[in-house]
């Protein structure tokens, strides 16, 4: 039997794509929890000597490094199952499209507006913003980014559902609600609904507690 294991993080969003992906496949695999920012194992490091991140596919003792490149790697290998990427190469490209300007634009946007001060976070929300316009005009009339079931930029979007609800709660912020941009706010909705997504988030308590922890954290440096 296929051995798969994915070297991750409890609370990372990066690493939650690739849990939901497996799950979504039906893909049974091992969870190696790595405590990232404490301690790197010689494993995760002679997996991913180049990034020495997290995510990590192991399939059969092969690593496969980076989740847009592990996406692509699960819906090519377990083909049964929902598929993550349309058939047709054009619908293919758009997706790629989508989900390296979730990665390169909305994701370090939307983080820094949440962590940032100042001058610099009112800039960064006005990005954010413009951002989050986009993505609610991509969405248009569809249920999800994927059409009417979830695909994989709606996996790679998943940040912007969850992770940043929280930290712009936490920051005290309103840059995405479902006020300002409706069609997000329902697609947030029904992507946390679905059940295989709704089973695999980190608990709300626990990223909250975090997150907590190390807003207090960057507020005790900046006071030094
Ligand atoms: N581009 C990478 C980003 C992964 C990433 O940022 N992982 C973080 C955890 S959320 C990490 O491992 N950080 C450890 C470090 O930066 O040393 C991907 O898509 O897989």
């Amino acid at each position: 039997m296929a051995e798969v294991k994915l070297f991750g993080n409890w609370g990372s969003p990066f690493s939650g794509r690739i849990e939901f992906a497996l799950k979504l496949k039906g893909v049974e695999y091992e969870f190696i929890d790595e405590d990232i920012y404490n301690y790197k194992s010689p494993l995760l490091l002679k997996y991913n000597p180049v990034h020495k991140k997290i995510p990590v596919l192991v399939h059969n003792g092969k690593p496969i490094c980076e989740s847009l490149v592990i996406l692509e790697y699960i819906d090519e290998t377990w083909e049964k199952g929902p598929s993550l990427l349309p058939k047709d190469p054009y619908e293919r490209a758009l997706v790629r499209f989508w989900t390296k300007f979730l990665d390169e634009k909305c994701v370090p946007t939307l983080w820094k507006t949440c962590w940032s001060i100042g001058e610099e976070q009112v800039k960064a929300k006005e990005e954010s913003t413009e951002l989050l316009k986009i993505l609610e005009g991509t969405l248009s009339d569809k249920k999800f980014f994927g059409g009417d079931s979830i695909g994989m930029v709606d996996i790679v979007a998943n940040f912007i559902s969850y992770w940043f609800i929280i930290l712009q709660e936490l920051a005290g912020l309103q840059v995405l609600t479902k006020e300002k941009f409706p069609k997000l706010g329902a697609w947030i909705d029904d992507y946390l609904n679905c059940n295989i997504i709704k089973e695999n988030l980190p608990p709300k308590d626990k990223l909250t507690a975090y997150f907590r922890a190390r807003f207090e954290a960057a507020a005790a440096a900046a006071a030094k």
